[in-house]
């Protein structure tokens, strides 16, 4: 049995399917070298029997080449973010529990303490990969775990969102179809390699269909219109952050700039932006600038991507259009009952892009089923003249960051550490920026001194713990949270007090 990924590979085995930035690196490369890579993790065993191997890797040759060598090998990779702090690691590490690590020589600093602490091995790319004596690979049966990905939920600390081979081959079958991908099209990657964006729509939709993804590390937003305006690209996808920031790179641009820009943006055949609404002065301006109306689509990682406006045909502004191809969605009431058409409800997903479980937790996984295997998302929808448009979250306490979706309940639990906090609570303030802006309020033990640096010691304290998206921008000490008459917080009133008297950061 071969997987449909590999097969594509080898059957482009000369054409170029990554450029990292620069250097072409051929499909049958990254067959070669990942095979040297999973003969080295198997370490004379025939299968790592979904054995979990942590990946700490720059976006680039070689995040195919681990990734590709755990799957060649029988095992699951688990991305980690480059961004972490050792606390978030040690967690991942923990709830993962990998049998080794996979780490850049230049990253390997930051997660040997914690590998070493646990007893993990940490092998460091390129070496993995050298050529070497390769064993005989037998690939894994389809409906094994392929990827864990990290995700935030209304439960405190991460879960991991476990997708099988099957599970990625239904996504991206789906959005190639939808997306008119061909081995003609050359994507350019910017986002983070540790989310369903960048790694399934982006670069497995890529490889998927023998075309080419040209790399960046990283997003900056005079490399990406720079890479826009040398021409070659056909497709690029972000998240509405970046879609803003590159608007404003282009504002304070010279017009001899803002034009050899704007003519190499408009050689693209598609812009995609999702992860996160689309504010419409966003698409809007683009469409100034650019000649691109973006296709906003909409998608979660334990589904992939369930919603998208079409290819061809009305980009509806402020609606992500319909279901995707072998997705179903359907709208429900509180009682899980379908709503009549016109009627806000819960969005429901099922198909076969679906993931498989949350790692370790059989009870999050059934509560976040119905009996007959539709996922609740948690996101409210509406469908009007048959596009859907996202309503916003049924909790409070999940947040959207540039991209990044954060649990303000984690975030709390790190500042009540503070031997001063007594209260604290976690809100999304909608901002131009980053769609929301995390923002803490706080009350302090009795005695405390409210006009102290609490401010910059609450962000230190958050930053030394958590993923930097999850550190609040703006924190403000309160006499008290407001709260209603059951005793509850009121969230939404908290962040208003942010809203309507905005602060400066510290
Ligand atoms: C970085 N910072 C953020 C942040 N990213 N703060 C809030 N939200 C974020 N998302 C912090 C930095 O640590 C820094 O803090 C300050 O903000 C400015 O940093 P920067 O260098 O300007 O940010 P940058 O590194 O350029 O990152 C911004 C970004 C990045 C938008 C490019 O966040 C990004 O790539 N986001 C995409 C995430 C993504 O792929 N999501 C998809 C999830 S999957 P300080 O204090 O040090 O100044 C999903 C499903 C679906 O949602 O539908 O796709
Ligand atoms: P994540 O859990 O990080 O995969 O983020 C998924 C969440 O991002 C979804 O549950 C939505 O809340 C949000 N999301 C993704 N795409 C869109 C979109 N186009 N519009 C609004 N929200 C979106």
């Amino acid at each position: 049995m071969s997987l449909p990924l590999f097969e594509t590979a080898r059957a482009h085995r000369e054409r170029t399917a990554l450029a990292d930035p620069d250097d072409p690196v051929a499909f049958g490369d990254l067959l070669d070298r990942s095979a040297a890579g999973a003969t080295r993790l198997l370490a004379g065993r025939d299968d790592l029997e979904g054995a979990r191997v942590a990946i700490l890797v720059t976006p680039g040759r070689a995040w195919v080449e681990a990734v590709w060598a755990v799957w060649r090998a029988g095992g699951v990779a688990v991305p980690l973010a480059q961004a972490h702090p050792e606390p978030e690691l040690a967690y991942a590490l923990d709830d993962a529990e990998p049998e080794a690590v996979v780490a850049d020589p230049e990253l390997v600093d930051r997660i040997a303490g914690v590998a070493r602490s646990r007893r993990i091995p940490v092998l460091q790319t390129p070496a993995l990969f050298r050529d070497g004596p390769s064993g005989a690979l037998t690939e894994p049966d389809p409906g094994r775990a392929a990827l864990m990905l990290s995700t935030s939920g209304t439960t405190g600390r991460p879960k991991g969102v476990v997708l099988t081979h099957a599970n990625l081959e239904a996504q991206t079958t789906s959005l190639r179809s939808a997306w008119g991908w061909s081995e003609e099209d050359r994507i350019l990657l910017t986002l983070p390699l540790h989310h369903v964006h960048g790694i399934v729509n982006v670069l497995l939709c890529a490889l998927r269909s023998g075309a080419r993804c040209d790399v960046l590390p990283g997003f900056g937003a005079e490399a990406v219109w720079d890479r826009f305006a040398r021409g070659g690209l056909t497709l690029y996808m972000a998240v509405p952050t970046v879609y803003r920031r590159l608007i404003q790179a282009w504002e304070v641009a010279d017009d001899p700039t803002r034009a050899r820009w704007s003519q190499g943006a408009a050689t693209l055949r598609l812009m995609v932006s999702g992860s996160a609404a689309l504010p419409v002065p966003t698409l809007e301006r683009w469409e100034e600038i650019t000649g691109h109306r973006l296709l906003e689509r909409y998608g979660m990682t334990e589904i992939g991507m369930a919603l998208s406006n079409p290819l061809d045909g009305e980009r509806r502004a402020g609606h992500v259009g319909r279901p995707l191809p072998g997705v179903e969605a359907r709208l429900v009431d509180e009682d899980g009952r379908t709503v009549p058409t016109g009627e806000a409800g819960t969005i429901q997903v099922r198909g076969p892009g679906v993931f498989q479980e949350y790692w370790r937790r059989p009870e999050a996984t059934r509560e976040a089923f119905t009996d007959d295997g539709w996922f609740h998302t948690g996101d409210r929808a509406v469908v009007q003249s048959g596009a859907w448009r996202i309503l916003g979250r049924e909790s409070v306490d999940i947040l959207k960051s540039g991209g990044e979706k954060i649990s303000a309940l984690e975030v709390e639990d790190v500042l009540r550490g503070d031997a001063e906090v007594e209260d604290c609570a976690v809100v999304g303030v909608p901002d131009p920026e980053w769609g929301e802006r995390v923002c803490a309020a706080v009350v302090l033990r009795a005695g405390s001194d409210p006009d102290g640096e609490v401010a910059p010691r609450l962000r230190a304290r958050a930053r030394s713990h958590l993923a930097p998206w999850k550190v609040p921008k703006e924190v403000r000490v309160l006499e008290e949270l407001p709260r209603n008459a059951m005793g509850k917080v009121q969230k939404p009133r908290i962040a208003r007090i942010f809203q309507d008297d905005p602060e400066t950061l510290p």
